[in-house]
């Protein structure tokens, strides 16, 4: 019997004697009292990995990977077990910062919330509700608190002025699954544990464990394609590590992905290789003809694929058993970033693997619920400056910066930031580090003072990922599998304060509450009108039901816990509230610490469809109305400049682990990665210094020379550039690198989804 593999089963037993056997041997045991063993799915990236955490006395001793977690299987990377070195960093938070000029002072959480009542609530009776701005960043999607609160705070300030990293990232695909699928959140996944043929682009999931495609272990994944006899190609400016390990790789010229893709589309139009459509495909005559003139010849000179590549692709891909074509970052961080996204689908659609094993298909979470068959619409309102189009509810982070420093109706005077650090993570950074100056008051919610919450008047401490409970409720949508894991919090809360109850108090206050609002009465309030509103919803499971009876079946749950409880009770699994008794409730996630696995993907099309007319639209309008800047891209050929590009690393995790010595400790990982040829002609040698400059900006870097670059290509990853004043991060300002988005254009958007262009920014590159 190897105790290592038991102990994952004895849970919540410390202090207790109990008989341990398999088919030999028996064993008493006495677990020690001081130690405990807890299971939790790590919120770091979207993977979901889970966790088995050891404490001893109170403290993390040790964390590894949960063998018996039923994704992981035990798999985690280099970060998880940093959770431990983040709960114990000693510059988190932990108690509410007050800023007078330069100087931060501990202060109470009666004091904090006294101060942002007076200087809000003057602000907004001065200014109005879109005087105030909202900017969501990352950590909030892994983050019960901020999934479900955020909204909350949102609609008690009623402002236009609501921002996050999604227009930093993904929105081109939320926008080309809106329109195609009729809902922003309908996005299809790779599924690429059935798959016979990956086709790869911009996305480096060996460093990123994946994205908007939820599996632990994504290396292990890909590796099973090769060894059942399947092929992944990678489409990368970069011989990536996942390009490295692919069947093969193509060096795209930055940018060009559509028009690499609307080749392949043509090809399979031009040589009849369209595989039979179902019924509630739409419109696919109209997309095909909106892309024959984008022949994989004409397009060659732009991409740097050669057509007889471009073509040989096309082929395999229809010809291959089941296939699925998979774009992330590099194809929407980029000028076309919702025509790329579309033309993935659209070839999926085209090729027959969309909605099917082994192709693109929709992932059916335990917590999902009805959605409406309205269609999706952007454009709503704009931004007063440069009239950019809100999307899903939100404005495009790269106007934040303007929407401050421009004066007039509806100019910016404070903002609101939690789990963001926009400073580093958006584009022309150093204009918005300015610009932040402007404001007459600014709050942070975050776990650190770093280069964003530093310009706060207030920062209110977040809790450790372990003082708080899990779900994940945005990564389950996106899974590879259908997967439910609940981890309740492992540590107790000391002086911090539960997020969820920071946004609900800020809420409250700022719908005229005042600083002493009751929290758990706003709270009971809130989750009572969202419970009466699935009620009235004729396509709920509880449509009709008595509130008092289904408020009493949750029982005494509070907090980010109550929603869960209700979300999976009503889901497509749940025993709602009675009507099926051996359905999924929060209870049965309690019971099963390593989660629970509920199968493959099923087809799910038409069924979960939201068009209005519940059909997939192969060509919306909008996007073939976007075909004409294409066009243009279609005839930029290089010119002799360079195209910069970023890139992820293994132990990063975008702007804020870098205050964690194991992450960062060994040689320096920001730099610019550049081909030998490029480096010689720059005059530039490895380790050598180079200057880097664009339209927004100018930075000096120590240059890597390598052959994984392709010419006219320089990588730099982002996240860095923690040499501001006034932070208190103390490890990361010894190893600061610098910020690539000095060097991102905040006026180059993706027009249809408001995304930031950066990847493929024109640069020149010098030795200095
Ligand atoms: N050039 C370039 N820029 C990029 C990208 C790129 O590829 N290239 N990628 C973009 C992408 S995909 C993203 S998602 C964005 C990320 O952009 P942001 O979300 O703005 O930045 P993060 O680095 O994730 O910073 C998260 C902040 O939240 C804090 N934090 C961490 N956990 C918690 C928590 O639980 N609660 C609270 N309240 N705070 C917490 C951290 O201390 C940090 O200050 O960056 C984008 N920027
Ligand atoms: N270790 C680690 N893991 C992370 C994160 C992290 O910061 N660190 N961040 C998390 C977040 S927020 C996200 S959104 C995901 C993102 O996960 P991924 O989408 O896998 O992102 P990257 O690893 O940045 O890979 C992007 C790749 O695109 C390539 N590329 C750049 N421009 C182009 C182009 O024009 N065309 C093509 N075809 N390729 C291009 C780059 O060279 C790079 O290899 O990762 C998540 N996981
Ligand atoms: S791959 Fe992501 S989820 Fe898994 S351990 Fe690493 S950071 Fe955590
Ligand atoms: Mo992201």
């Amino acid at each position: 019997m190897r105790y290592g593999r038991y102990v994952g089963h004895l849970h919540n037993t410390a202090g207790r004697t109990l008989t341990v056997s398999d088919r030999k041997t028996s064993i008493m045991v006495t677990i020690d009292p001081s130690t405990r063993v807890e299971y939790r799915t790590c919120p770091l990236c979207e993977a979901t990995c889970g966790l088995e955490i050891t404490i001893n006395d109170g403290a993390v001793g040790r964390i590894r990977g949960d063998r018996d977690d039923v994704f992981s299987h035990g798999f985690i990377c280099p970060k998880g077990s940093t959770l431990k070195q983040l709960e114990a960093d000693p510059d988190r938070l932990r108690v509410p910062q007050i800023r007078n000029g330069n100087e931060w002072r501990d202060a109470t959480w009666d004091e904090a919330f006294e101060l942002i009542a007076e200087r809000m609530g003057s602000i907004i009776a001065e200014h109005g509700s879109n005087a105030v701005g909202v900017y969501l960043g990352n950590p909030n999607v892994h983050n019960l608190s901020g999934l479900l609160y955020n909204r909350v705070l949102l609609r008690s300030l009623r402002t236009q002025k609501i921002f996050s990293a999604a227009t930093v990232d993904q929105m081109p695909k939320h926008v080309s699954s809106g329109l195609m699928f009729g809902h922003p959140d309908l996005i299809p996944v790779p599924d690429i544990d059935r798959t016979d043929y990956l086709l790869m682009l911009g996305a480096d999931p060996y460093e990123s464990n994946g994205s908007l495609a939820t599996a632990p272990d994504w290396p292990g994944r890909l590796e099973a394609i090769k060894a059942r006899g399947g092929k992944v190609v990678v489409v990368d400016p970069r011989r990536s590590k996942t390009a490295a390990n692919a069947s093969e790789h193509l060096a795209i010229r930055p940018g060009t992905d559509p028009l690499f893709l609307a080749a392949i589309a043509a090809t399979l139009v031009d040589e009849n290789l369209l595989a039979a459509q179902p019924d509630h495909h739409n419109r696919l005559d109209e997309a095909a003809a909106a892309l024959v003139s984008f022949t994989a010849e004409r397009v060659a000179p732009a991409t740097g694929i050669d057509a007889e590549t471009t073509r040989r692709i096309a082929r395999e891909l229809s010809a291959a058993e089941s296939g699925v074509v998979y774009g992330r970052i590099g194809t929407h961080t980029v000028r076309h970033g919702t025509v790329a996204s579309w033309l993935v689908d659209l070839i999926n659609a085209m090729t027959g693997n969309l909605d099917r094993a082994g192709g693109a298909m929709f992932a059916k979470a335990a917590h999902e619920q009805p959605r409406s068959k309205r269609g999706f619409a952007t454009g709503r309102w704009s931004s007063r400056v440069r009239s950019a189009p809100e999307v899903r509810g939100e404005l495009p982070c790269s106007v934040m910066a303007e929407e401050i420093t421009t004066p007039g109706e509806g100019q910016m005077k404070a903002m609101i930031i939690v789990a963001g650090n926009p400073v580093v993570s958006t584009p022309n950074a150093d204009r918005l580090d300015e610009a932040l100056d402007e404001l007459d008051f600014m709050v942070s919610v975050d776990m650190y003072r770093n280069e964003t919450s530093r310009k706060a008047d207030v920062i209110l401490p977040a809790t450790s990922p372990l003082q708080r409970s899990h779900y994940d409720l945005a990564f389950y949508g996106l899974s590879l599998r259908n997967i439910a894991n609940y981890s309740p919090a492992v540590l107790p809360l000391e002086s911090e304060m539960e997020e969820w109850e920071i946004l609900t108090k800020l809420s409250a206050m700022f719908s005229g509450a005042g600083p002493d609002a009751d929290i758990a009465a706003a709270d009971d309030a809130t989750f009572g009108t969202y419970l009466q509103r699935m009620i009235d919803d004729p396509r709920s499971t509880i449509h009709g039901r008595d509130h008092a009876d289904i408020t009493s079946m949750i029982g005494d749950r509070r907090g980010p816990e109550r929603y869960v409880d209700l979300l999976l009770r009503t889901g497509p699994y749940g025993d709602a509230f009675g009507s099926n008794p051996d359905g999924l409730t929060l209870a049965s996630l309690e019971a099963e610490p390593h989660g629970i696995d509920l199968g493959p993907l099923e087809p799910r099309l038409p069924e979960a469809l939201s068009t209005p007319d519940g059909l997939v639209d192969l060509a919306p309008q909008a996007i073939l109305d976007d075909l004409t800047r294409l066009e243009l891209a279609a005839d930029d050929v290089p010119n002799g400049g360079y195209l910069l590009v970023g890139r992820r690393q293994l132990r990063s995790n975008n702007s804020w682990m870098h205050n964690l010595d194991v992450l960062v400790r060994g040689k320096d990982r920001c730099t610019l990665l550049i081909h030998p040829d490029d480096a010689v002609s720059v005059g530039v040698g490895d380790g050598g210094r180079a200057e880097v400059s664009s339209a927004a900006g100018k930075i000096v870097v120590t240059a890597e020379v390598t052959e994984d670059m392709m010419p006219g290509v320089v990588s730099l990853p982002h996240g860095w550039g923690h040499n501001k004043d006034g932070m208190a991060i103390a490890v990361a300002s010894g190893t600061p690198g610098v910020n690539s988005n000095i060097l991102a254009d905040e006026s180059d958007l993706d027009p249809l989804s408001g995304n930031a262009t950066l990847n493929a920014i024109p640069v020149t590159v010098a030795a200095l």
